[in-house]
């Protein structure tokens, strides 16, 4: 099992087998979509009716947990006569069921009837996240992802529990999402992507239909918007945005640190406070990124001019900054959350403390270890390697907690896996690095730290492996582990 749960014990003598007959029984109405969901999925694999009822099932869905295990936490049971999940929340029932999934035969997740017998070993479950912040990030700005496609991302980081689905909505080779005041972001800014080919974007009713999916997941979306730097793409699509009042070329290459927002210019924030609020507006989760990263082309006195008006106009639309922890070198809002990308870099460390000094919390997405698109190896033929290569064990063998010197164990909030895609313009390209590397970023995120051991965990990786065959993901064979 992948996160390892905080604690299972199994029942020796009890086998749980699910029958033609079964049912799934959900004893709050507000589990319905997530009895729906799960049933429709097993229905497919198994080919039996598994009607969805209230009351108490074969499988009972159930809130009225514990509230100690806080709002993820769940309790779970499989025995002779069925399987119950109660949680305090349906978010914990949701990711119950998520265990439930991997207790499960790996062709439950089939798309078409299988044979059984679908048994699993009897077992009691309690468990809960180390951390509230697990996320992924998606860059869909260097390659557009459509809304399917993010689906599928969602689909797969899912599974291993992930709460957190970071949009890197604007770069350099493209603006993707809808902003009505500011059209032209779309229209042109959007119209390309890296290598020149035709890029698209969300509009508010595509973004919408993200956000309701991650959703259904008990995923929030953490929209970026990277400023100051990265920023091509608006200022090509804008003059008025520029110093000089010209509007650059669109960009197409993988270059950064060559664009930035004009600092001392009035309608560079008109124009962000326009933006913050339309994205804000599409946002019910409580953080907006700024970005922050890079800005090579910002002088560093404009630089911190910048960070705290930007920040100002998220926090005037009632949300919590994010950005990477170059913007923790100027002053920030409480509650800020720094994301740190360091590769134990002094320089890296020493704005995560700074950060942390000024009451920021940290999200660690140390980039020679949580970068899924770093390669494994010299001859990767997709991702790059300038944090160096990032084998399996080097992105699983590392404690959360002590990553960073001198930053004490309470101030980090969870732990980010960023999947850049300047090389990457597909899904298959897409799983290749993120299977088998994310589930090891999960783990580090939920499970306790006397759980984290590469031996063991290499054999449960390895467990992973049928699954991932009958979901058709097209994962990287690292020769590290042992697949069976
Ligand atoms: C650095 S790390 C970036 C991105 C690139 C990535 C490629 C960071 C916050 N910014 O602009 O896409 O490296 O690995």
């Amino acid at each position: 099992m992948i996160p390892q749960p905080t604690a299972q014990q199994a029942l020796p003598d009890e086998t749980f087998t699910l029958q033609p007959d079964a049912t799934i029984g959900l004893t709050d109405p507000a589990l319905r979509t997530i009895a729906d969901g799960f049933a429709a999925r097993l229905r497919r694999s198994t080919g039996f009716a598994l009607p969805v009822q209230d009351g108490t099932g074969t499988i009972t869905l159930s809130t009225g947990g514990p509230e100690s295990l806080g709002p993820e936490g769940y309790e779970l049971r499989a025995d002779a006569s069925g399987v119950s999940i109660t949680a305090a929340t349906a978010e914990g029932v949701f990711r119950g069921v998520t265990t439930l999934r991997q207790l499960l035969p790996a062709k439950a997740e089939a798309g078409t009837a299988q044979d059984g017998p679908w048994e699993i070993a009897g077992t009691t479950i309690t468990d809960s996240p180390r951390y509230g912040y697990r996320g992924a990030m998606l860059d869909v700005s260097r390659h557009f992802f459509t809304v399917d496609q993010v689906k599928h991302f969602i689909d797969l980081v899912s599974l291993y529990k992930i709460n957190r689905l970071h949009l890197h909505l604007s770069d350099d080779q493209g603006w993707r999402i809808q902003v009505d005041s500011w059209p032209r972001l779309t229209e042109y800014g959007g119209s390309l992507q890296v290598g020149g080919g035709t890029g698209g974007a969300y509009t508010k009713a595509d973004y919408a239909e993200i956000v309701r999916y991650a959703g259904e997941h008990y995923i929030t979306v953490v929209p970026e918007i990277d400023t100051p730097g990265h920023t091509n793409a608006a200022l090509a699509s804008y003059p008025e945005l520029n110093a000089d009042g010209v509007a650059p070329k669109l960009y197409t290459e993988t270059e950064v640190g060559f664009s930035t927002l004009t600092v001392g210019l009035d309608r560079t924030y008109e124009f962000l406070d326009d933006v913050f609020r339309e994205v804000a507006e599409q946002t019910p989760g409580d953080v907006v990124h700024l970005g922050g990263d890079e800005a090579h082309s910002t002088p560093h006195s404009d630089y911190l001019t910048f960070v705290p008006k930007a920040a100002e106009l998220v926090v005037k639309q009632g949300k919590t900054v994010m950005g990477w922890h170059e913007i923790a070198d100027g002053p920030l809002p409480a509650g800020t959350i720094v994301q740190y990308w360091g590769t134990e870099d002094e320089k890296a460390q020493a704005l995560a403390v700074k950060a942390v000094e000024q009451g920021a919390t940290l999200v660690l997405s140390p980039a020679n270890r949580a970068y899924l698109d770093m390669k494994y190896h010299a001859e990767t033929p997709l991702g790059l390697q300038w944090a160096g290569l990032v084998s399996v064990e080097q992105s699983y063998s590392w404690n959360p907690a002590t990553l960073v010197p001198n930053v004490p164990a309470d101030a980090i909030h969870g732990v980010e896996a960023p999947l850049w895609t300047e090389t990457l313009d597909d899904l298959e390209k897409v799983e290749f690095m993120v299977f088998p590397r994310l589930p090891g970023i999960a783990e580090l995120g939920w499970s306790s730290e006397d759980a984290l051991d590469w031996t063991t965990y290499k054999d449960r990786l390895a467990e992973q492996a049928p699954r991932w065959e009958v979901l058709g993901i097209n994962f990287y064979r690292a020769p590290e582990i042992d697949w069976r």
